[in-house]
């Protein structure tokens, strides 16, 4: 019967994939543009990376553009990127417009064309800590916490794990909430000085943890920049940098802190 042949499919596919996402090199939280990003040049560094997003449609911020006109600025420096992930673009000035969800498509197909497995209305509702290093997330389906259901997670193992959760900062505050961290609260909109604050701000913010976006721009007090994203796929682009630095020159020190 092919209902159950269609079945079967589902089922083997979804498990074979989780499987071999129990243990990664980087667990990204959240497919924003940062996300995306960061997810994409890692596994283009061939780091083992899978997205987890609670949502069903991954690209977060990115379809809406400003006030639902479904457009995006970038910066003028960003026209190389865009045209490695063949995206179509106009130039006004020193910026570029591009259709958000054209923007949104070309993000999320090259990141799954590169082996990134993107787990959509999955959650990381904690993650795991040892010896004072966070060693991986903790997961669980979406509606498990939007309808507050008593469900137990359970746990991916990660040498890095990437706070892309946006203006929330789900995941520092995770460790904030417990005395482990300091957190500071977003400041109002300022596009200008927000696009370079977001990336001096992209790092690792507690042992094993790094904050990319809007997480790192909230956590650490900066200004929102509204529909600009120059500054989130720059930001995507430092956190790859900073992971493959730390899992290329010290790996067995990074690598062992997580068996
Ligand atoms: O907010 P979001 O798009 O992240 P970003 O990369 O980009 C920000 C911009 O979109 C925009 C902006 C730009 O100039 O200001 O706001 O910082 O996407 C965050 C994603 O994380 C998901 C959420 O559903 C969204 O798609 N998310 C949030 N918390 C969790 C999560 C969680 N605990 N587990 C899994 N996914």
């Amino acid at each position: 019967m092919w209902d159950v042949l269609i079945s079967k499919g589902i089922v083997e596919g979804f498990f074979t994939k989780l499987l071999d996402n129990l243990e990664l090199d980087v667990a990204v939280v959240g497919a924003g543009p940062s996300g995306l990003v960061a997810a994409y040049e890692l596994a283009k560094a061939g780091y083992k990376t899978a997205i987890f997003e609670e949502r069903n449609v991954p690209g977060g911020g990115i379809w809406g553009g400003g006030m639902m006109f479904n457009e995006i600025i970038l910066e003028r420096d960003l026209e190389d990127y865009l045209n490695e992930l063949q995206v179509h673009y106009r130039q006004q000035d020193e910026h570029i417009i591009v259709d958000s969800v054209h923007f949104a498509s070309a993000l999320i197909y090259n990141t799954t064309k590169k082996g990134v497995v993107i787990f959509n209305n999955v959650t990381v509702e904690d993650v795991a800590v040892h010896h004072n290093r966070v060693c991986g997330v903790v997961v669980n389906w979406g509606p498990v916490r939007t309808q507050k259901l008593h469900v137990d997670p359970i746990t991916v193992k990660s040498n890095f794990v990437v706070d892309s959760t946006g203006h929330p900062a789900n995941v520092v505050n995770l460790l904030a909430r417990r005395g482990l961290l300091e957190v500071k609260v977003e400041f109002p909109m300022n596009a200008e000085t927000a696009e370079k604050f977001v990336v001096d701000n992209t790092r690792e913010i507690y042992p094993g943890l790094l904050v990319s976006g809007m997480a790192a721009t909230a956590v650490h007090g900066g200004p929102r920049m509204g529909p600009i994203f120059g500054g989130m796929v720059l930001s995507g682009l430092k956190i790859a940098k900073i992971v493959s630095e730390r899992l290329g020159e010290k790996s067995d020190t990074v690598r062992s802190c997580c068996k």
